[in-house]
């Protein structure tokens, strides 16, 4: 009985950073605002290179007071924000947070958050596993401007 919990423990501890690992973000940033702005959103893929769908189920940041899931929807024509309660990394694909889509609200920012300052980021997800991510602030409207030139 003991070996066998032994066992069980070896297990847990092996398993836990593999699934962690199937889960990668990618272009991740903050957007930035002005600084009486107390709120900000959160962009990036998330891809899954496992083999089960993962939830991200929650998000914590030091930068502000919560960190909400939101996405958009249209009601009446009108965009709209909506918190939902998870968001699904499909297996062997990605979940894309994008301006006008899903996003991570970081609601109460605690101070300003400048171009180039890092934000630092984890995300929960339904297996227990915890990705921490440390996120640029990138100016939108510039990176617009950018692309444009292209
Ligand atoms: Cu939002």
């Amino acid at each position: 009985m003991k070996r066998f919990f032994l066992a069980s423990l070896l297990l847990l501890s092996f398993s836990l950073p593999i699934q962690a690992m199937d889960i990668q973000a990618k272009d991740a940033y903050v957007r930035a605002v002005p600084a009486i702005s107390e709120v900000t959103a959160a962009f990036m893929q998330l891809h899954n290179k496992g083999s089960q769908d993962r939830q991200l189920v929650a998000a914590n940041s030091p930068a502000s007071r919560v960190v909400e899931l939101h996405t958009h929807t249209a009601v009446d024509g009108v965009m709209q924000m909506r918190q939902v309660e998870h968001i699904t990394l499909p297996a062997g694909g990605m979940a894309e947070l994008k301006p006008g889509g899903l996003h991570l609200m970081l609601i109460g920012l605690k101070q300003p958050l400048k171009v180039d300052d890092r934000v630092q980021i984890s995300l929960s997800l339904d297996d227990g596993s915890i990705i921490e991510l440390d996120v640029p602030v990138r100016n939108m409207q510039m990176m617009q401007q950018h692309q444009h030139r292209h």
